[in-house]
This record gives C-alpha cells, sequence and structure tokens, in this order.
C-alpha cells in the first residue's frame, strides 16, 4: 500500500489515514497550521538554546523515492538543546516538499499562510543509530522546518538541483561527491522557532517527531524551485 500514496486528489493526504491507523486515531499528527496568537512562550527554551553544529561533507547521497528527492548525508552533524534538551540528536537526511506555484507548496502554514516549499532537516536520535531505527521511537526523531520563499539562489540546494537530472525514475540513489554544507540551508537566527511533539508528514505517519519550524524563512531561486518540480510531480 505504501507506493499507492501520493498527492493527487485520489490518494493525497486526506486519504492517506486508511492505510495508516496512526493517522487515523492520531494525536498528533503533523503538519499543523501554526495560530502565532495562540503559542506559548518557554521559557526553558530560552535558558538551554538549541544549537546545531553543522560540519560540511565531502559525498551526499540522492534517492529519488516516489514522492521526493531525499539527500541522505552521513550523520557529522549534530542538533542539541531547545526541546530536545541535553539528547544529541544526528543530521541524517533533508529534504524538500513543494508545491504548484510560488503560494503554494509548504506543509506547515502559518497563520493560515503557505510559502512556496519546505525544507525538512531530518535528526535522529544518536543512540538509536539510524533514521529507519528511529522512527518508530517516540523519542526517535526531531526534524528542522524551514520555509523557503523566492529570491536569490541558495548555492548549496544549486549542487543538488545539478544532479537531479539522474534521477528521474523513481527508486533511483546516486552517490556523488560534493562538499556540502548543510549549514548554509538554515535560516538567520535559529534561536526564533515554533516548537510541537508531531509525525512523520508522510506514511507510516509515526508520531516521533518533535518538530522545530523556523520563524525565518530561506530564499531559493523561483528557478531552482520549479527544477525540483520537473522530476517529481508532488502537485
Ligand atoms: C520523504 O519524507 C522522505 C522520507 C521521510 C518522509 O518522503 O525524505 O525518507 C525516506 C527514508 O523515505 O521519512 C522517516 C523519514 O525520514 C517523512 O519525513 S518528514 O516527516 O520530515 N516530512
Ligand atoms: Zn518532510
Amino acid at each position: 500500500d505504501c507506493h499507492r500514496w501520493g498527492y493527487t486528489n485520489t490518494n493525497g493526504p486526506d486519504k492517506w489515514c486508511k492505510g495508516y491507523p496512526i493517522a487515523a486515531e492520531g494525536k498528533r499528527q503533523s503538519p499543523i497550521d501554526i495560530k502565532t496568537s495562540d503559542v506559548k512562550l518557554d521559557a526553558d527554551l530560552k535558558e538551554n538554546p538549541l544549537k546545531t553544529k553543522y560540519k560540511p561533507e565531502d559525498t551526499i547521497s540522492l534517492v529519488n523515492n516516489g514522492h521526493t528527492i531525499t539527500c541522505n548525508i552521513q550523520a557529522k552533524s549534530t542538533l542539541v538543546g531547545g526541546p530536545i534538551k541535553k539528547d544529541k540528536y544526528l543530521l541524517g537526511q533533508f529534504h524538500l516538499h513543494w508545491g504548484s506555484s510560488d503560494d503554494k507548496g509548504s506543509e506547515h502554514t502559518i497563520d493560515g499562510k503557505q510559502f512556496s516549499a519546505e525544507l525538512h532537516l531530518v535528526h535522529y536520535k544518536k543512540e538509536y543509530g539510524s533514521i529507519s531505527n528511529a522512527a518508530d521511537k517516540k523519542d526517535g526523531l526531531a526534524v528542522l522546518g524551514v520555509m523557503i520563499t523566492p529570491g536569490s539562489e541558495n548555492s548549496t540546494f544549486q549542487k543538488i538541483i545539478d544532479e537531479i537530472s539522474n534521477l528521474k525514475k523513481k527508486d533511483t540513489e546516486i552517490t556523488v561527491p560534493n562538499e556540502l554544507d548543510p549549514a548554509s540551508l538554515l535560516p538567520e537566527n535559529i534561536s526564533d522557532y515554533w516548537t510541537y511533539a508531531g509525525s512523520l508528514t508522510t506514511p507510516p505517519l509515526y508520531e516521533t517527531v518533535q518538530w522545530i519550524v523556523f520563524k525565518n524563512p530561506v530564499e531559493f531561486s523561483t528557478e531552482q524551485i520549479i527544477r525540483a518540480l520537473c522530476i517529481i510531480d508532488q502537485r
């Protein structure tokens, strides 16, 4: 069944809960609309700030799973603090969600506003060893969500765009030697974020994700957003 879900009218997000019992009964399903007038300030988060220690990667692996292109990396970068407190989480992969135009695409919305695209940097708790092993553990994952707005070209994302013509077929994977610094995908001021306990946004929709959605967006060029679209139709 995993192969049948998608983003069309007949197999889109509102139909996923059928095959995935967690979503059907879930109490903490993602994505959500973040209502800025309802959020509460948590003083503990200020005392123990979120910290990324991101390191450049030299080899990346790109996978087309039929839903998006995921960039798997060698988990040298770490995330601590903020809602995950003293635990150490490692950055295992990142991927993007997009839409059919500049005003559609992000999964989370902020006061109802949707952004052009949304970048997810997926971290897993170190002791679980991998994303796949952590994915069904209660405290397994922490995902950073970055809103993408149209603007100047992002040179790090461009390194991925340059490879995607080799990924047109579903279930293809390529490994490329490529110097890539994930820190350049983060917005300014990472201490400005909203956080909540949620889920994977795609099947199997496990409720194991601590979401950290940044207030400040990052710019990609419209051309870059469109190029991603040409490979996989997520509309
Ligand atoms: C994308 O989003 C892929 C998935 C990812 C999923 O479809 O990047 O990764 C793999 C290995 O297929 O699932 C467990 C996982 O990372 C959901 O991720 S998300 O909740 O951050 N959107
Ligand atoms: Zn995602």
